[in-house]
């Protein structure tokens, strides 16, 4: 069963002799690629991957490009191949330029499991774990509706880089959830902020002057968050426009306390990566493997900062 203590002997690199009958397999090596290097969620899914491994007996490896960007993910999972693991949990950062290499790896053999995003071809992946991310944008344009309390007004959606599923939905259950619970807001449109904090700073900026009515802003990730924060407090609207984020860093959950952010819609990373471990294991032991698997969400507001302390994400486990 996932997450069972396996007995046998470690894993040898280079091979890849699993036979898929539920025997112990030979290979217990594991690779982890995540979608950009020092970053608490990933951090967080890696700590959750990292100790569900251990707890298997299979080794996992971590590796992240330096920023989110498939040309800088793409040959790490290429360069791979040669290592032969047994698994691969990976975070696609395209949801479509990335599926040759995953494509190619799983064709040689490797069990291979998306953890958090998803490629659009369905076809390549063993299984995926990830929040249910439609949910998490119509939750939190359920909180924007509450924040605002029926007033009139704009409300501007962050999105991070076109190709990334997960924000993607966030954006989209956001939008068309708002028009049903808060047909009063108007949206200001969708921006992207390709996923780094100053550019997200400069969309919420350029909005404060272009929209006098902005009421609310949606920063669909952390980077775009964080930015988006810092953008409210150049432009003196700290508390005026509502700020719903999503994920919970260290810095968005000081801002959840200072006021700049009124809500934070958080992942639960630890059980991503756990569960990314288990369905690979389940899929190179021939058991039986859940394609799609979905972590729990939720909304923190400032009353929750010593009660649900446990959905802060860690910079390191
Ligand atoms: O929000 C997470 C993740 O779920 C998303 O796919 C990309 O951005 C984050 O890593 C936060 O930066």
């Amino acid at each position: 069963a996932a997450g069972a203590l396996l007995a046998g002997c470690g894993g040898q690199v280079g091979q890849n002799d699993n036979s898929g009958n539920g025997a112990t397999p030979a290979n217990k090596n594991l690779e982890l690629v995540l979608g950009v290097k020092n970053e608490p969620f990933y951090i967080s899914l890696q700590c959750g991957a990292q100790a569900a491994a251990k707890a298997a007996g299979y080794t996992i490896n971590t590796q992240a490009p330096d920023q989110f960007d498939p040309t800088l993910q793409g040959p790490i999972v290429t360069a791979l191949g040669a290592k032969k693991p047994a698994g691969l949990l990976i975070a696609p950062t395209d949801d479509k330029t990335m599926a040759p290499q995953m494509k190619q790896i799983k064709d040689s053999g490797t069990k291979v499991v998306e953890v958090d995003t998803a490629l659009q071809d369905t076809s390549i992946a063993a299984s995926s774990i990830s929040s249910d991310n439609t949910k998490g944008g119509e939750l939190a344009a359920q909180t924007m509706a509450k924040l605002t309390s029926g007033k009139t007004g704009s409300v501007l959606v962050l999105d991070t880089k076109a190709g990334t599923s997960t924000t993607a939905a966030r954006a989209k259950g956001f939008e068309e959830e708002l028009k049903k619970v808060a047909p009063n807001l108007k949206s200001a449109g969708i921006q992207f902020t390709d996923n780094e904090p100053s550019v997200a700073a400069q969309k919420v900026t350029a909005a404060i002057s272009s929209t006098p009515d902005l009421i609310g802003v949606f920063a669909t990730n952390l980077n775009s968050g964080e930015g988006a924060a810092t953008g409210l407090r150049s432009g003196g609207k700290v508390g005026q426009v509502q700020l719903v984020g999503f994920d919970a860093s260290p810095s968005e959950v000081e801002g959840l306390k200072s006021g700049a952010f009124q809500a934070l819609i958080a992942q639960d990373p630890g059980t991503i990566g756990k569960a990314g471990v288990e369905q690979a294991i389940a899929a190179i032991e021939g058991k039986s493997v859940q394609r799609n698997i979905s972590a729990p969400l939720i909304a923190l507001t400032k009353d929750d900062m010593t009660t649900k302390s446990e959905f802060f994400y860690k910079t390191k486990c």
